[in-house]
């Protein structure tokens, strides 16, 4: 296979973009994401080994999830004066990660007093032992000097609002060391292990055990034009492994993984990413550009997916960090389940049993609010809890605490568990799906839905008013269109699951209907489908109005709402935001739920609604552009969709994206939008569509493009498509 566009890489040192590359440059497995850091770097360049589903709240701070102590510490001195980034001015350096091994690679030159300092380092976060991150760090200098190299475990972590670690204890013996330490809150042990080999031998070596930090002080009588190398093999556990001691685990496998050796553990690791690309990739002939950014949002996608568990799903800025609250939010079934469904369903299955596993969170929340059935979290935990808070975004005028309404009224994000659910079984025909907790959750979402909702009597139909839909801007409005289709597709869907349980597994359907004491209420859930309220497409202009009276908002233009603004940083949504009151939205919401049920609107209704609505849509969320591009392939306008594109596959890697939500760091990688650049590749210019385990095709490729190419699995039998502006391909695997 080709190498060319598989490689990301910064060839100079860029002070300001320390944080940006941390995410860039992130390499990950789904248990542990490492940033893109260097192996010097401290807390205050946000280095962080961000854990999967692990979570403690500090005082009456947001709860969120645990970094875990660094173990790639290494910093160099020569003749004792340390050469370190970002303090040291380098001659040289770049970063650079193979995408196609995920491997992380840099380069960095000093100058000392004797001549010149060359470092060089590579490192993989395990995909064949989700426990390891191992590195391989190496040095020559152009002049006999004495180097120390300091390596070790820094637990002085960087924290968002922590810290969440406590009573650190060390242990040590001659090339392992360890700290562990509780969480704050749940007492849950975090383990690192750190276990060393060098292809020398050290002049001395010294033991700083600083109780949250240990780490190894090696001093080396370094001979002129000599690479010394060290490898390091780092093990992370925390009590939610499958494990009776949390810290002989970590010592044991640090201490098994160096005797395996670097370069063995690095061909494992290497053979899971090429069998992952091997059915993954997506090739584009004709445009390096948008190949490169759509491999990399791939790439994104993999490093994140929780390939081990079914008890954790994908946080919505993946890996990289604190934001949002490590939590997960509706981004994962809407826009990253598609890429797993068709290309790794075991990932697509545990990202849907993390709902399953999360129901009793759901239903907790719909009784917290005097309503039934289950209501999930907006953005949820690890036991479905909402970390969503009442007061999310800080006000920057005043620094006050803004109330917003996320919480309580985004109730489409139990449409989305539902909506989710279904292409799970749909497209992978896997009944167990609905048999393993699949059906409950779907018929406890119908059933909040039906206790949600208001019966208009004057209308005789059924309404659902007070709620958010996906344009945050626009809060506590009536009948928001995405949020109402939703919902009757969940009542749908809770009743046809029920005839399917009744008919293929009579006795299932009657534990089931039992066991949540349903029966009454499917009465109620078919009643409402037949009465319920939908708004439709104007005779006239085709629009569909987002919302009750949005119509009559003011209507102006984006340009006009800018000129309002008058801190960067406010937000424009909430009670008195600068969009609130107008028809400027901030996400793809009527166009996201036109191209979901892209078969039931006619092509003329489509067309009119992205028209008038794209003008209208800031795109503040990383969510909409691909839902633009989506709807334009489907209308036939691939030009319009093209940019829109290629906004959604380079987010991370140009890091232009919205750093603040009001004066909340909102920072770290994009993986929906990285999501959405393959439906917007594959579903979109693609034109791939599934019915039934029938395979249709109609491309809609852009001009640039000579050729799209990918495999997809549709109920257990692969396919490779391969299509030109002439001719499609469709291959039996
Ligand atoms: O889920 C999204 C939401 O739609 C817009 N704000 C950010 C959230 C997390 O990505």
């Amino acid at each position: 296979m080709s190498r060319v566009n598989w490689t990301i890489e910064e060839g100079r040192f860029q002070k300001e973009q320390i944080i940006n590359f941390g995410n860039k440059f992130m390499t990950a497995n789904g248990y542990m994401g490492f940033r893109g850091t260097m192996e010097e770097y401290r807390k205050e360049q946000f280095v962080a080994c961000n854990l999967l589903g692990v979570y403690d709240q500090h005082e009456d701070l947001w709860r969120e999830p645990i970094n875990a102590p660094n173990g790639l510490y290494t910093s160099i001195a020569v003749d004792g004066k340390e050469y370190s980034l970002p303090e040291s001015e380098p001659i040289t350096h770049s970063q650079s990660l193979d995408i196609y091994h995920a491997e992380h690679h840099r380069k960095t030159s000093f100058l000392t007093n004797d001549g010149k300092l060359m470092i060089k380092s590579e490192r993989f976060v395990s995909a064949a032992d989700e426990h390891l991150i191992c590195l391989k760090y190496s040095f020559v200098i152009e002049n006999k000097s004495m180097v120390t190299l300091t390596t070790g475990i820094d637990g002085d972590n960087w924290d968002i609002n922590g810290p969440h670690l406590y009573h650190h204890t060390s242990q040590i013996n001659k090339d392992t060391i360890l700290v562990s330490a509780l969480t704050g809150e749940l007492n849950k042990t975090i383990a690192v292990a750190d276990t060393i080999d060098c292809n020398f031998d050290a002049k001395k070596v010294e033991i700083m055990d600083q109780s949250s930090s240990v780490f190894r002080k090696i001093t080396i009588e370094a001979e002129a034009g000599k690479e010394y190398i060290i490898t390091k093999t780092i093990a992370v556990y925390t009590s939610n492994d499958d494990v009776e001691n949390v810290t002989d685990a970590a010592w044991r496998k640090s201490e098994t993984a160096i005797q395996v050796g670097y370069e063995k553990l690095k061909e494992k690791h290497r053979t899971v990413w090429e069998n992952r690309w091997a059915t993954s990739d997506v090739e584009i002939e004709g445009d390096d550009e948008a190949q490169i950014a759509l491999r990399y949002s791939l790439y994104q996608l993999q490093i994140i997916a929780p390939h081990h568990s079914d008890k954790a799903s994908i946080p919505a800025r993946g890996l990289s960090g604190q934001t949002y609250k490590g939590a997960v939010f509706w981004d994962t079934e809407m826009f990253m389940l598609p890429f797993f469904l068709y290309t790794e369903p075991k990932v697509a299955r545990n990202i849907m049993q993390y709902r399953v596993h999360t129901l009793e969170g759901a239903r907790k929340k719909a009784e917290e609010y005097g309503f039934r059935g289950a209501f999930y979290a907006w953005e949820s935990q690890e036991n479905g809890q909402d970390a969503c808070s009442d007061f999310n975004i800080t006000d920057v005028f005043t620094n006050r605490p803004m109330r917003t309404y996320f919480r309580d009224k985004q109730v489409h994000i139990s449409a989305d568990v539902v909506y989710g659910l279904w292409q799970a079984f749909f497209l992978t025909g896997d009944e167990s799906i609905l048999l393993d907790g699949g059906a409950e959750v779907i018929l406890e979402c119908a059933r909040f839905f039906y206790s949600y909702s208001h019966y208009k009597s004057e209308k005789q139909r059924f309404e659902v008013i007070d709620v958010i839909g996906p344009d945050e801007y626009h809060e506590r409005v009536y009948n928001n269109a995405y949020t109402n289709k939703m919902i009757e597709f969940t009542l749908t869907t809770a009743l046809k699951v029920a005839d399917i349980l009744k008919e293929k597994y009579p006795q299932e359907y009657e534990t089931l209907i039992d066991k949540i004491a349903i029966k009454d209420d499917l009465k109620a859930i078919k009643q409402m489908k037949e009465n319920f309220y939908m708004p439709q497409p104007d005779s006239e202009t085709k629009l569909i109005e987002q919302f009750d009276d949005y119509f009559k908002l003011e209507d102006c233009s984006l340009e006009e709402i800018k000129k309002r603004i008058l801190d960067p940083k406010e937000y424009w949504g909430g009670a008195y935001g600068v969009a609130s009151d107008t028809q400027i939205i901030k996400q793809a919401d009527i166009v996201l739920m036109l191209n979901l049920f892209k078969d039931e609107y006619s092509q003329e209704v489509k067309k009119k609604n992205w028209e008038y609505y794209e003008p209208r849509t800031e795109h503040g969320s990383s969510l909409s552009p691909c839902i633009y591009a989506l709807l334009a392939c489907d209308i036939g306008n691939q030009e319009w969709a093209y940019p829109y594109f290629m906004k959604t596959a380079s987010v991370d890697l140009t890091g232009e994206s919205k750093q603040f939500a009001g004066t909340i760091y909102i920072g770290g990688t994009h993986p929906a939008a990285n999501g959405g650049a393959w439906m917007a590749a594959v579903l979109g210019f693609g034109g791939l569509k599934v019915n039934e385990g029938e395979i249709q095709v109609t491309p809609r490729l852009p001009k640039k493009w000579k050729k799209l190419t990918f495999k997809i699995i549709v109920q257990e039998q692969w396919y490779h498509i391969e299509i030109t502006k002439e001719e499609i391909k469709i291959h039996k695997l």
